[in-house]
């Protein structure tokens, strides 16, 4: 019995035709600009999202990093939403590597607000830290692959102009909005300075995210890159890989939306367990089984046991996440599951 595996859409292998970019990739030397794959892919993601430049980098991790990096000093402060993957699952490198501090704000499934902003915005005044930059997620992961209204990024955006700060935007899943809405990538990204986006998510590469700018970030996030180990040498085979997802895998997101949905909608119907299905548009799925009465741990355990994985994402929510290796008749069996296992 095949294991249907929802806990991350970071976990699918590489497929056959994927495989075969990889083995036929021409390479060089990438800390020379010598990788021709590598310099194809950065040229297709900067124009994509109609930026000067991009960098590719290993993680998406490494890529928001970069971007920290590059637009603050030491003792500044950067605003982002209180469960944005930087503030949680990026190991506090905010800290450790650029020396600032985060201001998270409560945002509502992940979106902060201009009129949450403009607040918490730090007077010039040697005694505050200094506000440098924002940042913003989306889609946003731990709200449930919320996607971010473009109106209120745009009116973030006026707010930073205003303060002269910046703006990063955690694109990790942009694809995912972008499907999702219609609103070509280049729209989303013109608001930000720098833009991360991850070929090994939805998109199904095995590796690699890239950092997005102007050409005076790229080379500074280039310099950034060396310093933290990330120069990579004939990386054209990873290249290869996150080239073929951004040419292939981009469009068939929306099967994995129709069937983040299906799940999402059986959950919504059982009583106790809570759900925001208008917001659910995207790859995932994010259940609180609070007035249910079971914790998640123990649901995750009981649905791993009949062959369906997800993610407790904390002591009452489960993250239930699809991607390429996840097809209808998938759905059909963790629904039978879900219907063994949750009882009205
Ligand atoms: N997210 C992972 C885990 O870290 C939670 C996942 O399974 O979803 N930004 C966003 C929005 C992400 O969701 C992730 C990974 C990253 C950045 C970091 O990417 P990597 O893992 O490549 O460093």
């Amino acid at each position: 019995m095949k294991t249907i595996d929802l806990r991350s859409d970071t976990i699918t292998k590489p497929t056959p035709a994927m495989r075969a970019a990889i083995a036929n990739a021409e390479v060089g030397d990438d800390v020379f600009g010598e990788d021709p794959t590598i310099n194809k892919l950065q040229k297709k993601v900067a124009a994509l999202l109609g930026k000067e430049a991009a960098l590719f980098v290993p993680s998406g991790t490494m890529a928001n990093q970069i971007a920290i990096k590059c637009h603050t000093i030491p003792g500044d402060e950067v605003i982002c939403d209180v469960n944005s993957h930087i503030f949680n699952y990026e190991g506090g490198s905010p800290a450790f590597l650029s020396g600032v501090q985060l201001h998270p704000l409560p945002g509502v499934y992940g979106i902060i607000t201009p009129q949450q902003i403009k607040p918490v915005i730090r007077p010039k005044d040697s005694h505050y830290p200094q506000t440098r930059l924002i940042e913003l997620e989306n889609t946003h992961n731990r709200a449930g692959g919320t996607i971010y209204p473009l109106e209120v990024i745009k009116e973030i955006r006026q707010l930073v102009d205003f303060y002269d700060l910046k703006m990063h935007l955690d694109g990790a899943r942009l694809w995912n909005a972008h499907i999702a809405t219609g609103i070509p990538l280049h729209e989303y990204a013109q608001y930000f300075d720098s833009v991360s986006v991850c070929f090994s998510k939805g998109l199904g590469a095995p590796v690699g995210s890239a950092i997005a700018g102007s050409m005076e970030l790229v080379n500074k996030a280039h310099r950034v890159r060396k310093m933290l180990g990330g120069g990579m040498r004939q990386a054209g085979i990873l290249a290869a890989a996150a080239l073929y997802a951004v040419e292939n895998n981009i469009q068939r997101l929306a099967d994995d939306h129709a069937r983040a949905f299906r799940i999402a909608t059986f959950l919504h119907s059982v009583q106790g367990v809570s759900i925001n299905l208008e917001e659910t548009r995207t790859n995932i799925v994010i259940a609180d089984f609070k007035d249910y009465g079971v914790d998640a741990k123990t649901l995750c355990k009981k649905l791993g046991e009949q062959g369906v994985l997800c993610m407790d994402f904390s002591a009452t929510k489960i993250r239930f996440v699809t991607h390429l290796e996840i097809n209808d008749a998938d759905i059909d069996r963790v629904l039978e599951v879900f219907g063994k296992i949750f009882k009205n």
